[in-house]
């Protein structure tokens, strides 16, 4: 009898020691597990008198319930100490201030960019893609600007060799297109191109294009002059003044060149539209017969018009940018402010 009040005393300490969940696993174990101290007297029983097993029996399976019980009140117990305990560790003030942290954006001349292809995209425009590096065929043979025609001067080259080249505008995807597919087509191709110019506030050595095509039968240039109409206003706000220049280029005819209305000065003229009020924003023009017939189109049966924009001087008027070359600086103050200073979108 002496050994199972010791055994009850000794588990009641170990229960009273206990201190964690996993401790008081460990109890368990020591008792009741399959090598146990409890379970082992429990298996001895068979071994026993009749008399004796009784005897024991009956202590042993009263020592059992009263651990079993002891177990689960104190695992109860052990367990809301624990989940007090993880609350209070863990505690959350929703209340705090959130710590701020600073939001990427993309590049204004990159936003600008899918502005401008995004508005011609709503007008029914598929977008198309060409190659940096381009023959010369492409940029200029093909565009009816042949060998020795004085109007490669108008676009300084980056040679490579004496066939490739950087291309100087994105024109050449014109005729990529159109060697794919057949009229109708009316495409957007944005673009990366190359000039050996004098850098300016106005004018980079690398810059930005989106060159349009527009081929069917019946195009005339009103539908160009609407096209681009509607593209300024998109752009720029209801109100912004538009004219239409006639110019030259080889590969259309007629030829015009489009400015825009300097939003700096809201055309009285300063330092970025050189005085004039205006701003030059793109070459276009009714696609010339020879162009059609470098890509076996019957000039007879179609006509479109073309047209390329200069996306920095874009950028440039929508964030009063006043210097090009701001944009290519990398200077996080100002490319932190332009997204407040968006005007339309
Ligand atoms: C051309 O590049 C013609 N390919 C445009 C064209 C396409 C005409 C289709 C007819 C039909 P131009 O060299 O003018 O044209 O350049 C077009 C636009 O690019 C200019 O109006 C201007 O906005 C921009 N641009 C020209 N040179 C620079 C430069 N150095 N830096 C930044 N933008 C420039």
């Amino acid at each position: 009898m002496s050994d199972w009040a010791r055994l009850q005393e000794e588990v009641t300490s170990d229960l009273q020691q206990a201190r964690t969940t996993s401790e008081l696993e460990a109890i368990r174990v020591k008792y009741l597990g399959r090598k146990g101290r409890l379970t082992e007297v429990l298996r001895s029983l068979a071994k026993l008198s009749e008399g004796q097993r009784r005897l024991v029996g009956q202590e042993a399976n009263a020592l059992r319930d009263f651990l079993e019980s002891a177990l689960t009140a104190r695992r109860q117990a052990l367990r809301q100490k624990e989940l007090e305990q993880t609350l209070k560790e863990e505690r959350l003030d929703v209340t705090l201030p959130p710590i701020p942290f600073p939001l990427g954006h993309r590049h204004p001349i990159t936003q600008t960019l899918s502005e401008v292809v995004e508005i011609f995209t709503h007008m029914g425009f598929a977008i198309a893609d060409g190659p940096e590096l381009e023959t010369d065929y492409y940029n200029f043979t093909a565009l009816n600007i042949p060998p020795d025609h004085p109007a490669r001067d108008m676009q300084d080259t980056f040679y490579l060799t004496e066939e490739w080249l950087l291309r100087t505008h994105t024109s050449p995807v014109q005729i990529h297109v159109m060697e794919r597919q057949s009229p109708p087509l009316r495409i957007v191709a944005p673009g990366r191109v190359f000039r050996h110019e004098a850098i300016d506030a106005s004018h980079s050595a690398v810059f930005h294009q989106v060159e349009g095509l527009a081929v069917d039968e019946g195009i005339s240039f009103s539908d160009l002059k609407g096209t681009l109409s509607l593209f300024v206003r998109h752009c720029f706000g209801p109100s912004v003044g538009l004219r239409f220049r006639p110019s030259y280029f080889p590969f259309t005819e007629p030829s015009a060149e489009v400015d825009v209305q300097c939003l700096l000065c809201q055309g009285t003229g300063c330092r970025t539209c050189g005085g004039s009020g205006w701003i030059e924003m793109l070459g276009a023009g009714m696609v010339h017969p020879k162009v059609f017939e470098a890509v076996h189109y019957d000039p007879e049966r179609y006509t479109g018009f073309a047209f390329g924009l200069g996306v920095e001087r874009i950028a440039m008027l929508k964030f009063g940018v006043e210097d090009m070359r701001l944009f290519y600086e990398n200077d996080v103050r100002l490319l932190e402010q332009i997204p407040r200073r968006w005007a339309w979108g």
